[in-house]
């Protein structure tokens, strides 16, 4: 026969935990309980924090906010299944993740309010700031990864992705490179429906994105997003594979993004109420409290207890960051370069001397306000 098969490929989607709270025994008996009730304490955290801080940019007392409303599995989950020595690349909506290697959140408010003191990371972790331009970072991660495998060291990078980052050259890139060189990285896509106002349909004319893997050798799989128990399962295994020498995983995690892109976006202008009530039904943080109950693990009273100790500390936190002294402007310069470029230190020489024109005449110099923003 001249036509001969060669692969068929396969997709696999994986789903431990229903939307009704029922777990597959089979698989959810091999996550210990302390570990599940830890997720869930840290998912309603999120939740709280992410909630005050919409209110805060509303009331002018932060920056544009990229809200991680229904996304919360899969901003906590997969970093606890780091060591902290392991890579971790966030995107720009990444404070769950952080979170959950155990930054203060007052650091992610200084962030969102345009403070380079934002990025406080934890000293024994190997953390990378937000990456802004989307993609940008994974050839940052097969290049952390490569790094370990060269160095003989067992380290893991996992960066984050949005469903349209998928549709950037620097994702293709990272990819061919990570596969050919066998590279303990993880691609962790946060499929989440929208990439600003286009829909993922509009994104890839493939049925699905975890199975862009295949075409650089990488493994693929498709898992419920929302489903923290999937998601932890997929993320172990492929940091175990990424451990052994068996190369880069890439993980579509299917979630939605309940809010706003950011809090300079109004999604009610191109997505529907209906597609939005159909998602709050899979809710991934009322779906781990209904297999928790179930279980005998939590009831109403661990729930209210919960509620007044997150949002205590998220008060703490919020007058934290408040009570930083204003940055200095000069500090903008540092940390940049070993040694700066002739037309940095220029830049800085023009703004001392202008900080100090401006204390000489305070009432009536001001600087002019910043523009360009993001996004
Ligand atoms: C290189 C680059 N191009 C364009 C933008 C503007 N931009 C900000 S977010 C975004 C959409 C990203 O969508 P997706 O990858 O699905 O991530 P999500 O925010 O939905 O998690 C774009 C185009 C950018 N930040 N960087």
């Amino acid at each position: 026969m001249p036509l001969e098969t060669i692969d068929r490929g396969r997709i696999e989607r994986l789903e431990i935990l229903s939307p009704a709270g029922i777990a597959d025994a089979s698989l959810a008996a091999v996550i210990p309980a302390e570990r599940i009730l830890e997720m869930y304490r840290k998912m309603v955290e999120i939740r709280l924090f992410d909630e005050r801080a919409v209110k805060l940019q509303r009331q002018g007392r932060l920056g544009t906010y990229p809200q991680i409303l229904g996304q919360e599995a899969t901003q906590i989950v997969p970093p606890l299944c780091l060591r902290s020595k392991d890579w971790l690349l966030p995107t720009y909506r990444g404070q769950g993740s952080y979170y959950a290697r155990g930054m203060e959140l007052r650091y992610s408010l200084l962030y969102w309010a345009g403070d380079d003191r934002g990025t406080r990371f934890p000293e024994e972790n190997n953390d990378m700031m937000f990456a802004i331009p989307v993609g940008a970072h994974l050839t940052w991660a097969a290049g952390l990864a490569w790094a370990e495998k060269l160095k003989k060291q067992d380290g893991v990078a996992l960066a984050y992705l949005g469903d349209g980052t998928t549709s950037k050259g620097d994702f293709h890139e990272a990819l061919t490179f990570a596969g050919q060189f066998k590279l303990p990285v993880i691609y962790l896509i946060e499929n989440n429906h929208w990439a600003i106002s286009v829909p993922r349909e509009k994104q890839a004319a493939s049925p699905t994105l975890a199975q862009k893997a295949w075409g650089y050798g990488a493994r693929g799989l498709v898992v419920d997003g929302n489903d923290c128990l999937a998601v932890y399962k997929a993320v172990s295994d492929a940091v175990a594979a990424a451990r052994a020498g068996l190369g880069p995983t890439v993980l579509e995690c299917e979630t939605y993004r309940m809010g706003h892109h950011t809090t300079a976006d109004d999604a009610s202008r191109y997505r529907s109420a209906s597609e939005l009530e159909a998602w709050k039904r899979k809710d991934p943080v009322a779906r781990l409290r209904r297999y928790l109950a179930l279980q005998g693990l939590w009831n109403d009273a661990d729930e209210a207890k919960l509620l007044e100790e997150a949002q205590a500390m998220i008060q703490r936190e919020i007058e934290a960051y408040e009570s930083f002294p204003a940055p200095n402007p000069l500090n903008m310069f540092s940390d940049n370069y070993e040694s700066a470029p002739w037309p940095l230190i220029e830049q800085r020489r023009e703004l001392a001397e202008l900080l100090e024109l401006k204390k000489a005449h305070e009432p009536v110099f001001e600087l002019p306000p910043a523009e360009g923003r993001f996004p």
